[in-house]
């Protein structure tokens, strides 16, 4: 058994820290817009303060009534935020210290607490410059937006036209087919599509031809769609046949991957809009089910809770089909990443991907990257240490090669 002397350590160290540091990051799945969305780009100080995660947080605090602080303007909204989190208590939670954290790395003196100023200097700002100024500052390579046909905001722009930022890939988003098939039907009926609530005549055809439309006019990385804890499949309901009849079909066509974010239980606050959201545990069954019926489909999947970890974890070393995705939602703060990260790495070596984002406010990804990096880097120290205690020598170039790959290149690899 040999030993790791302190020079070996320290020169791992060295070599995660310096690799990592250096990687570009493709940031697999964000809500952030490509500039030409205009005002659907949420950035700055009052959207980061104005976020659903801290509305959330401070309604713990506040008395204000949900309609009397929802009719408020943005700014007064994120004065009351700043105030109930910031000020009158200290902002522990990783959503405030994030926005912190934000502020920081911009330059801005956090020891001000000076909202006003925060605010002069955004307003200084162009969004094209600042985009630049956040991707650099997160290191990031390009971006995965999520992409909602049936978003009246979103979906003329994209009829429109516009010339594409290539940092900013677009997803294909099907909530609203697949969970709410009751409304969406009409919608595509009004949007030329032959379709029927009941599935009569070429209702399923036509859905397909309506993927594959959008899959072309966003140049679709990957279809996705996030499901409740009750998801199942094979289940006879308008979404179970819209997967077997459409979804499914379509990814085989197209060779595309499908996403799956399962657990998510919506509006359990409606009253909270965004911010009513919580999660279930889901059965893993369903998952091992899809991926054994189509193993000429590729599945990117995470899962918001916890106790799905383990098991989504066996069940991607089951399937060469399933790639494991990120620290999801309520899953990513440094408690839920380093666990799952060494959990993953210790069961499917470096076949995943160990984070996304999920900014919704373009500036969230400098903190968001910034409370995982030191933890991936972590984690992976302390394995090669482990392998380096073996007598098994490990170089430079295989730790970029494999931070690349977590950074990215796992999840480009597996979707083309
Ligand atoms: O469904 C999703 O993609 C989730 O990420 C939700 O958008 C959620 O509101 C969120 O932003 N989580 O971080
Ligand atoms: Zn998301």
């Amino acid at each position: 058994m040999s030993y790791l002397s302190a020079d070996q350590r320290y020169n791992i160290e060295n070599a995660v820290y310096k690799a990592i540091s250096e990687t570009k990051i493709t940031d697999i799945h964000t809500h952030v817009y490509d500039p030409a969305f205009g005002e659907l780009l949420l950035w700055g100080i009052d959207d980061l303060l104005t976020y659903h995660y801290l509305v959330s947080e401070a309604f713990r605090w506040m008395d204000i009534s949900y309609d009397d602080f929802w009719g408020l303007p943005k700014q007064y909204q994120a004065d009351m935020v700043w105030k109930a989190l910031f000020i009158d208590h200290s902002p522990v939670s990783e959503s405030c210290r994030g926005v912190l954290a934000v502020l920081d790395a911009l330059g801005l003196d956090v020891s001000m607490r000076d909202l006003d100023s925060y605010r002069e200097y955004f307003e200084s700002l162009q969004p094209s410059e600042y985009i630049d100024k956040v991707f650099e500052i997160a290191n990031l390579d390009s971006v995965v937006m999520t992409n909602d046909p049936f978003d009246d905001l979103e979906r003329p722009v994209w009829l429109a036209g516009f010339e594409r930022d290539p940092r900013f890939h677009a997803a294909l988003r099907m909530d609203a087919l697949l969970n709410s098939w009751e409304t969406a039907a009409p919608k595509l009926k009004q949007w030329g599509y032959d379709v029927s609530v009941d599935f009569s005549g070429e209702t399923c055809a036509e859905v397909r031809r309506f993927l594959t439309e959008w899959i072309d006019r966003i140049d679709a990385l990957y279809m996705a769609v996030s499901l409740p804890p009750s998801f199942a499949y094979p289940e006879e309901s308008p979404r179970g046949r819209l997967f077997a009849e459409c979804v499914l079909p379509v990814a085989r066509e197209t060779n595309l991957a499908l996403g799956l974010m399962i657990g998510v239980k919506r509006q359990v606050n409606p009253d909270l809009k965004l911010a009513g959201d919580a999660f279930g545990k889901s059965d893993i069954s369903v998952i091992e089910c899809l991926c054994r019926e189509n193993q000429d489909i590729r599945f990117i999947v995470t899962m918001l809770a916890r106790d799905n970890q383990q098991e989504l974890i066996v069940a991607s070393r089951k399937f060469r089909n399933l790639h494991v995705f990120g620290c999801w939602w309520y899953l990513n703060s440094p408690f839920f990443i380093e666990e799952l990260t060494r959990m993953r790495m210790e069961w499917l070596g470096l076949s995943f991907t160990p984070q996304h984002s999920d900014a919704r406010v373009l500036d969230q990804v400098i903190y968001k990257w910034g409370h995982s990096l030191p933890i991936i880097a972590d984690v992976l120290i302390d394995k090669y240490a482990n392998l380096a205690a073996t007598g098994w020598q490990i170089s430079e170039e295989e730790i970029k090669r494999d931070i690349t790959g977590l950074l990215g290149g796992n999840f480009w690899q597996f979707i083309s």
